[in-house]
């Protein structure tokens, strides 16, 4: 059996749209109320999905959830004159974004062998606790081989858990076993501290991670004040490399002597505040990168465009390329119709690491569907959403038609 990294991206949702819904994520706050662009914004996610698999990798997706949430309008008995931050939870497409979808812990890691995956409650907004059980169904039937997977359910809502956005794994080769890095937040100032220590502790129990293979780390209170809402807005790792912001732990040296007692092997690439200051960082999501393994075995980072147009972000990245450091390609994307909500590269992937022919085959993407999928969507998407048409019949029948068709073309209709 082979085990790869698979990068799980999530298909933008036809229900895209701008309405401020995240307290703490300053992309989402200021663009609300702003005119979202479904159609552009699923294709710029399938564009960055195309650029990945070209570079030689196993791609594959999720599907967007049903939307407007009929459950949430009925739990919440939300009739025509509810609070329109609630009518909007029930239309957000949040769940693009798989890096909040689950934690993954592949089998090398785990007491049985097998790859776990816990779906993340999401807890801390109404619009993303919206997510986990309909997550969780196709998770079931993309992972459904009970040999190689084990899929639990979210965890007590008590505890906020966010998923592999504040999860990092460090290995020497994605098949060997490796160790794990739980993230998590106690205080944000005026925001919210999402991922809870103890539901960290959970998923570590849930996936049988050996104690000695799992740190974890607190995020800096001044990361999550200044806007960064997950770690993954911060940093990220990929086999022996950490890329951080100087500032994303609570207590950086002992972050990185935690990580390297249980990984000696552990190579940092931190970018200190007089280069890109915290606030720079957040505003470009250079470390919301996907920090991948070519097939060549060098490193690539994949960052937004946003990355480019930022003198210091820029000026940095050239500057990491000529000292010969572990990264040794840069790659921007555009993914700007997902970044207005603070959604970077990072955020729209899952990363499973998992031999690709135990994955139920509907959910691995090659050139042919890609094409399939953007035909669906060019067709069937709405070209834009308008705030005030929130809510509204006529767009609810488009997005739910929409949706149909996409699920038709990948033969997932159960999903419906
Ligand atoms: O949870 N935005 C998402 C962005 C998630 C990014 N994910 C990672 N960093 N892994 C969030 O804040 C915006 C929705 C709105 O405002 O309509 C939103 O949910």
């Amino acid at each position: 059996m082979s085990l790869v990294e698979i990068n799980f991206d999530g298909i933008v949702g036809p229900s895209h749209n701008y309405a401020g819904l995240s307290l703490g994520n300053i992309a989402s706050s200021s663009h609300g109320g702003d005119t979202s662009y479904p159609r552009a914004a699923a294709l710029q996610g399938l564009g960055k999905m195309r650029s990945n698999m070209e570079l030689g990798l196993a791609q594959g997706f999720l599907l967007p959830l049903p939307r407007p949430n009929r459950v949430l309008i009925r739990d919440l008995a939300l009739g025509a004159d509810a609070p329109r931050q609630l009518i909007a939870a029930a239309w957000s497409a949040s769940s693009m974004w798989t890096a909040n979808a689950a934690t993954v812990s592949p089998a090398p890691d785990t007491a049985d062998g097998r790859c776990h995956l816990t779906p993340a409650n999401l807890v801390t907004m109404a619009h993303r606790a919206q997510e986990w059980r309909d997550t969780k169904a196709q998770l079931d039937i993309a992972f459904g081989d009970s040999q190689h997977f084990a899929v639990h359910d979210a965890i007590l809502p008590t505890f906020g858990d966010e998923g592999a956005a504040n999860h990092m794994r460090f290995c020497e080769g994605h098949g060997a076993s490796g160790v794990e890095v739980f993230v998590y937040g106690t205080q944000g100032g005026k925001f919210p501290a999402r991922q809870h220590e103890q539901a960290s502790r959970a998923v570590a129990r849930l996936h049988g991670l050996a104690p000695d293979k799992c740190v974890l780390i607190e995020q800096n209170p001044e990361a999550i004040a200044a806007g960064a809402f997950h770690n993954d807005v911060v940093s990220v790792a990929n086999e022996r490399v950490l890329f951080t912001h100087e500032r994303a732990f609570a207590d950086k040296q002992g972050a990185y002597d935690a990580i390297a007692a249980a990984f000696p092997a552990l190579q940092v690439v931190e970018v200190p505040e007089s280069a890109v200051s915290l606030e720079e960082a957040i505003r470009t999501y250079l470390f919301n990168a996907q920090l991948l393994t070519l097939p060549t075995g060098e490193m690539a980072l994949v960052v937004p465009t946003e990355c480019q147009e930022s003198a210091a972000v820029w000026s940095w990245c050239e500057h990491m390329l000529a000292t010969n450091g572990p990264i040794r390609k840069v790659i921007p994307v555009d993914v700007k119709q997902s970044m207005a909500n603070g959604g970077g590269p990072a955020c729209l992937r899952l990363r499973v690491v998992a031999d690709p022919a135990t994955v139920d085959p509907r959910f691995m993407l090659d050139e042919a569907k890609l094409e399939r999928v953007e035909a669906v969507v060019a067709e069937n998407w709405p070209e834009q959403i308008d705030p005030a048409d929130i809510g509204s019949d006529a767009l609810a029948k488009t997005v739910i038609e929409a949706r149909e068709a996409l699920l038709s073309v990948l033969s997932l209709d159960t999903l419906a």
